[in-house]
């Protein structure tokens, strides 16, 4: 059996439960739900794993006219989301009416890359014959690759939704880890930013057998906390990372705050330390903790 991998984009306005899906995949409290608009403010991406396959979706905030500064900044990133991914989920209430909002998504839909479905959700809250009327109105505004009725809130029809998801992709390596990030994805974000300004910094000469443990991430009124530790094999290692008065390991931490900063869109502080464990990577023990501990 060929393992299949994958990036899947999910699209719609806001409150049409693009985060309940996602949430009801992963089975976790992952991204906001809320009767409120706009609650996810950020793509987030949650990461299915199974024996078959690996689907990485992007929880992307509502695609909608932009409105003020933040609407037009939400709406760029929601876009771009579309761009180099498998297959684009576009989400709409199946009880609402065809609006201009969908016809606007529609019309940016056509740029995408890969394959769209159209999944229409709450069908919990509607006929067979009143779905059908429904169905037969959104066949006629875009050539989507699949339709699928759901109810992301009950569940109907999303095992179904992840078989034809797992039928488009094509074969691949497994992204991330098994066991790992479903739980914490934005931590494992935050470790590539770290790892990123390493391999930036010290020009690839920190190979990457580094490995960037989150100790711990909260938050509070103040913002975001990241406490990481960079694991490395040798001292030699420990010595490039922290540099000529701790200036390497300052310029790191510095540009990986401003990454995480951007990405989460609230104030960040960053703790980092250098840690050497020989060998780190031949001890399964280890592989564990650097991922998601908890
Ligand atoms: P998002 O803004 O697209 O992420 O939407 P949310 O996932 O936050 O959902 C918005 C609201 O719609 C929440 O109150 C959900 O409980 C509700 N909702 C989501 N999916 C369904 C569904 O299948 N049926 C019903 N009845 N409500 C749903
Ligand atoms: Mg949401
Ligand atoms: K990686």
């Amino acid at each position: 059996m060929t393992f299949k991998s994958g990036f899947v984009s999910i699209v719609g306005r806001p409150n049409v439960g693009k985060s309940t899906l996602l949430n009801h995949i992963l089975k976790t409290k992952l991204a906001i739900t809320s009767s409120t608009a706009q609650t996810t403010r950020n793509t987030i991406q949650g990461i299915y794993t199974d024996d078959e396959a690996q689907i990485i979706f992007m929880d992307t905030p509502g695609i909608h006219k932009p409105q003020d500064g933040l609407g037009s900044f939400m709406n760029t990133n929601a876009l771009n989301s579309i761009y180099g991914v498998d297959i684009v989920l576009l989400i709409a209430p199946a009880d609402e009416k065809i609006g201009k909002g969908d016809r606007y998504i529609v019309n940016r839909l056509k740029e995408a890359d890969g394959p769209v479905y159209l999944i229409l959700n709450k069908i919990d809250l509607l006929s067979k014959d009143q779905l059908i009327q429904k169905l037969t109105e959104w066949k006629e505004m875009f050539d989507f690759k699949e339709i699928i009725p759901i109810s992301a809130l009950n569940g109907d029809n999303v095992e179904q939704l992840l078989q034809l998801i797992k039928n488009d992709l094509s074969e691949g390596v497994m992204y991330y880890p098994k066991d790992h990030l479903t739980d914490h994805p934005e931590r494992f974000i935050m470790a590539e930013f770290i790892r990123e300004k390493i391999l930036y910094f010290t020009h690839e000469e920190v190979p990457h057998s580094v490995a960037i443990v989150i100790e711990s991430m909260t938050e509070d009124e103040e913002g975001v906390h990241v406490m990481a530790a960079i694991v490395v094999d040798r001292p030699s290692q420990k010595a490039i990372i922290i540099g000529k008065q701790g200036s390497m390991i300052k310029k790191i931490r510095q540009n990986a705050r401003r990454e995480m900063k951007r990405f989460l869109q609230t104030p960040v502080t960053l703790e980092l330390f250098v840690k050497v464990e020989k060998n780190w990577r031949n001890k399964q023990k280890y592989l564990r903790e650097f991922g998601y501990d908890e």
